[in-house]
């Protein structure tokens, strides 16, 4: 292995590892792509601060986890080629969705993998096959069980249950149905060339790709899987497209699913978390949504709300934002 090499410890089944993965493809980062096993565990475990994939190792033997921050850090370091498009609207907006994608996008992924009897059984197979490449078939047959008996329970972390079952599930169709039209004519969300967003919805979309019902749901989307292959090892087509050429399609996109899910969902789990109260409950499109508090996004909200501030005085932007339904949430006093 060469001297400036980084290890990605991750798996095919983690969202956030394919979503780094992606990243270090597309900016020939040079990296060897190691996906934990039950072998290598130790390995892992020696360089983790949380038991969480992806973990990034640097060539100087320094860790790095969560997604975010990890290509964040990286984008400063190797620039080219920029994954932030040319107007600062764009750049909030693609940082938005990915903080949907990664918040409320894991949703509808995680809840189509082990919700269903057919899926569980799909899923917790290949999720055994892969992270015990060694075992036999009957010790991963056993392994299977286990996982589906350990990870059906964490549902409810995403907020998976019977009464949030029809927001969650229309939700990604809805997701579908705009991004079918905002990819008419366009390789990636911003034009010609992968932006952050990109990388974010990527991830829980090619989890939708591994398990039976999602994989029928997505054959009605011709063009979010072509996109979502194309995802896989992404290269520039082109120049990022202007605002004011993406806005038709993409603010639709934006004030249906972030406007009207993410941020609603987001302040209520903000407040809760001001209040110390373990779940909440938002009406979302018209129905109850009742879930646990959830730590890691208060965070990644709070901090959403620091990078709105610091993009400064935008008319084009704010516009923008009262369009998408997105701005009040980003600016007003909730707690
Ligand atoms: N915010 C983190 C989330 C990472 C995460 O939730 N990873 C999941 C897999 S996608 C995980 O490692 N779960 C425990 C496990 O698989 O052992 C990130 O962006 O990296």
């Amino acid at each position: 292995m060469q001297e400036d090499t980084f290890i990605l410890y991750g798996s095919e089944y983690s969202p956030f590892s394919v979503k780094v993965r992606s990243y270090l493809r597309y900016k020939g980062i040079p990296h060897v792509w190691r996906p934990r096993t039950r072998d290598n565990m130790a390995e892992f475990q020696a360089h983790a601060k949380l038991p969480l994939i992806p973990l990034l190792l640097r060539p100087d033997g320094t860790a790095m986890q969560d997604s975010t921050p990890m290509i964040e850090k990286l984008e400063a370091e190797f620039p080219s080629p920029s994954i932030l498009p040319d107007e600062a609207v764009s750049v909030f907006m693609s940082a938005l969705i990915e903080e949907y994608a990664d918040e409320w996008g894991n949703k509808p992924m995680f809840h189509y993998r082990w919700w269903r009897d057919e899926d569980q059984i799909a899923i917790s197979g290949a999720l055994a096959a892969a992270s015990n490449p060694s075992g036999s078939e009957a010790e991963n047959k056993a392994f299977a069980q286990s996982l589906r008996e350990r990870m059906v329970p964490r549902l409810s972390f995403v907020g998976s249950s019977e009464q949030n079952r029809e927001t969650i599930e229309q939700s990604l169709e809805d997701l579908l149905g705009l991004l079918e039209v905002h990819l008419k004519g366009r390789p990636y969300l911003f034009g010609g060339r992968p932006a952050l967003a990109d990388f974010g919805l990527f991830g829980q979309l090619y989890g939708c790709t591994q398990q039976p019902t999602t994989i029928a749901i997505l054959k009605d989307y011709p063009l979010v899987s072509a996109w979502i292959d194309r995802m896989v090892d992404p290269a520039a087509e082109g120049a990022f497209e202007p605002w004011a050429d993406l806005a038709g399609t993409l603010v639709p996109l934006i004030r249906d699913q972030v406007g009207g899910l993410y941020m609603p969902w987001a302040v209520a789990n903000s407040q809760a978390l001001m209040q110390e109260a373990p779940t909440f409950t938002v009406s979302l499109r018209g129905c109850d949504f009742t879930q646990d508090t959830m730590k890691y996004t208060g965070r990644s909200f709070m901090a959403l709300r620091k990078r709105y501030q610091d993009a400064g005085d935008n008319g084009l932007l704010e516009e923008a934002l009262i369009k998408a339904d997105c701005l009040k949430p980003l600016v007003s006093e909730y707690w």
